[in-house]
């Protein structure tokens, strides 16, 4: 059995984060990705406190695919945001992280500097077996680190598919980091991903590679342009940068500063935060019922069974939803 945590009472997490207490921080970070009914309760209550003093951050999510170099590049970038005296937390959400766990290794000798910077904070998210369940997750934890004093919030995620889209609802700006290729450049990442972003960065543009990137640059470039208008009526940029030779890092902030000013002065920012907001209870609803309908016991002694039965043809699958769904309202 689940031996159940020793937690702290709640005005200790409160103060803890507003006092920007690290450990405290993590602490209420871990309630926070608990699926515990009783921690949840916590949770909702840390949230609620602090919610005044959250939302003061610049939101910004960075994706690509796996080697595009975003470790790498999340140390550089984040050194050149803390030293303009700017707090800033990184939080991962990997949706593979459960099956290899070799990126997080990797990233504590990538991301070394920054792991050790008193004015970072790294987090990466629990490996959650439902990515739905890690993005509402990770929105809380975003939360708590604005209530902690971080300026700015990096969300990680690797490029694979669907969990991009998870980031774009929580962030104020969309990062796309893309390796220059050799003639291929738009089949590594899907078109709907680059619609999604505001600046793409072409990485590793140093050595022999740095004119295979002012190439690759050109050409996204070329294809941003056959692109529908964004909501935000940004237009979105296409950078190169070294990560290693701290290039071109500078270039990316300023984009993210003019993206700031700009959105802010036509409301845009107010009105997508509002809206992600709005997607947010929605998918706390669909997250919390679908934890519930999963862990009724009577669900999860009928389910084996029916799966069976599914894949022997003795029953359909639309019979076998409606049988558990109708155990579930008994
Ligand atoms: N030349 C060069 N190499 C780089 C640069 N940035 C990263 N690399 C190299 O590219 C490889 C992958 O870098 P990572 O930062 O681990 O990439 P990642 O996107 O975090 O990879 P995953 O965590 O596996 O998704 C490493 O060998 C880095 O040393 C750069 O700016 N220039
Ligand atoms: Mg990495």
């Amino acid at each position: 059995m689940y031996q159940r945590k020793q937690r702290l009472p709640i005005e200790k997490y409160v103060n803890g984060v507003l006092g920007g207490d690290k450990i405290i921080l993590s602490k209420a970070i871990t309630i926070v990705e608990s699926t515990l009914e009783a921690d949840q309760l916590i949770a909702e209550k840390i949230i609620e406190q602090l919610l005044p003093q959250t939302g003061k951050s610049m939101r910004i999510g960075i994706t690509g695919v796996p080697g595009v170099g975003k470790s790498t590049f999340i140390e550089s970038f984040g050194k050149l945001v803390t030293s303009q005296n700017k707090k800033l937390a990184v939080l991962t959400i990997d949706p593979s992280s459960q099956r290899s766990g070799g990126s997080i290794l990797g990233d504590k000798t990538r991301m070394s500097n920054l792991a050790v910077n008193p004015m970072a904070y790294i987090r990466p998210s629990a490996s959650g077996n439902s990515l739905g369940g890690v993005g509402t997750k990770t929105r809380e934890t975003m939360l708590l680190c604005e209530a902690a004093g971080y300026d700015v919030i990096f969300i990680e995620t690797v490029g694979v598919g669907q969990s991009e889209t998870t980031v774009k609802g929580m962030v104020d700006f969309f990062l796309l980091l893309m390796l220059a290729g050799a003639g291929d450049e738009l089949q590594g990442i899907k078109k709907g991903i680059m619609e999604m972003a505001d600046v793409i960065a072409i990485t590793k543009s140093d050595g022999d590679n740095r004119v295979k990137c002012e190439m690759a640059q050109r050409e996204y470039k070329n294809a941003l342009h056959l692109f529908p208008v964004s909501k935000s009526g940004w237009n979105p940029k296409v950078l190169t940068c070294s990560a290693i030779e701290d290039e071109g890092l500078n270039s990316i902030w300023e984009q993210v500063l003019k993206f700031k000013s700009e959105m802010n002065n036509n409301g845009f920012l107010f009105k997508n935060r509002q809206q992600q907001n709005v997607e947010w209870m929605h998918d706390i609803i669909l997250y919390s019922l679908r934890n519930k309908f999963y862990s009724n016991g009577n669900i999860s002694n009928a389910i084996e069974n029916l799966e069976n039965d599914i894949k022997n043809e003795k029953i359909p699958a639309i019979s076998a939803a409606r049988k558990l769904l109708k155990e579930y309202h008994n």
